[in-house]
């Protein structure tokens, strides 16, 4: 096993869930230390330890970092692009402190390596929006974003300044069985596949040719793993890599799920997410991680539907 002590803030989010699960496989369960501000999520139970803590409480963080000997820290807790915007002043707030005091605890506390995620919103409508490049324009018009953007410039600043050893990725929108979305321009795509199961239809918050860069959670957990197992000298952007796995539209996805079930019918009904997403990228330009690191997707659109319809078949008891 392993030799490092984890603690997750944010554990019972969407990635969280998933990627506390992974770490214990790995790490082992007592060593995976998972905290929010919530309850445990039902997944979580009786896997590994489990503090309700807030990760604006930087006095309650430093102290079980220091109870538990903490080794790495994977912050996770954040408002997402569309509550964000209900929110923004939150959202900074949430977003940006939280950050800011994990890494002034990494450096003093002299943790051996930071994970924290960044996104694809850290782009906006000025940036290209086909293949969107690791290093381009940059200009994002959401909360969200915005306090992204701001946060990689300052895991880059406490790299080069302090040497603290932080990773991120710039997620695309992620899909999910185990745990639920929270708040995303993204979400339609994980709930158009529990309404198909429960109803037989959905109605779409995005137009139909609306496409976004999208990834299956197993490979976003098996990335974010990676990069940080990758060493050091492997490692040359410190601010976020651009990952991709496949870019497609509502009517695309409708599409895979229609494949299986035949009856399944797909309404459009924009909403104030559909300016969002048209700010974001369509599709983006992973070569960095993949020459740096290594990194490799797995899941294309007809496996993830596959996956996701048998998944969700199981857990609503309809297989
Ligand atoms: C969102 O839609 O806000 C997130 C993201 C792309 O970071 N899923």
């Amino acid at each position: 096993m392993k030799n490092e002590k984890i603690l997750i803030l944010g554990a019972c989010g969407q990635i969280g869930v998933e990627l506390t699960l992974a770490l214990r496989q790995t790490y082992g369960n007592d060593n995976v230390i998972a905290t929010d501000i919530r309850e445990e999520h039902p997944l979580l139970h009786g896997t590994g330890p489990y503090v309700v803590l807030n990760a604006m409480d930087a006095a309650a963080t430093h102290e079980l970092i220091k109870k538990e000997a903490i080794t790495q820290i994977y912050l996770l807790a954040a408002l997402l692009s569309a509550t964000g915007e209900k929110d923004p002043k939150r959202a900074w707030d949430i977003n940006m402190q939280s950050l800011l005091q994990v890494l002034d605890l990494g450096v003093q506390e002299k943790l051996h390596k930071i994970y924290w995620p960044s996104s694809i919103a850290v782009f906006g409508p000025t940036t290209p929006r086909d293949n969107t490049p690791q290093q381009t324009i940059v200009e994002p018009r959401t909360v969200y974003g915005i306090s992204k953007y701001a946060g990689e410039l300052w895991c880059q600043y406490y790299n080069q300044r302090w040497g603290l050893d932080v990773r991120s990725l710039r997620y695309p929108g992620l899909i999910s069985w185990k745990s639920e979305p929270g708040g995303g321009t993204t979400d339609y795509a994980v709930e158009i596949y529990h309404e198909a199961l429960k109803n037989g239809s959905y109605t779409s918050f995005l137009s139909e040719n609306t496409y976004l860069p999208m990834m299956y959670m197993d490979d976003a957990i098996r990335g974010t793993i990676e990069l940080m197992e990758a060493p050091a000298d492997k490692i040359k952007s410190r601010m976020a890599y651009n990952i991709s796995a496949m870019s497609f539209s509502p009517k695309e996805i409708a599409a895979a799920i229609k494949y299986h079930i035949p009856d399944f019918r797909m309404d459009y009904a924009p909403d104030f997410r559909q300016q969002i997403a048209d700010g974001w990228p369509k599709s983006i330009d992973d070569r960095a991680a993949r020459g740096d690191w290594g990194w490799q997707h797995e899941f294309d659109l007809n496996r993830m539907t596959n996956e996701m319809l048998k998944h969700l078949k199981e857990k609503m008891q309809l297989a």
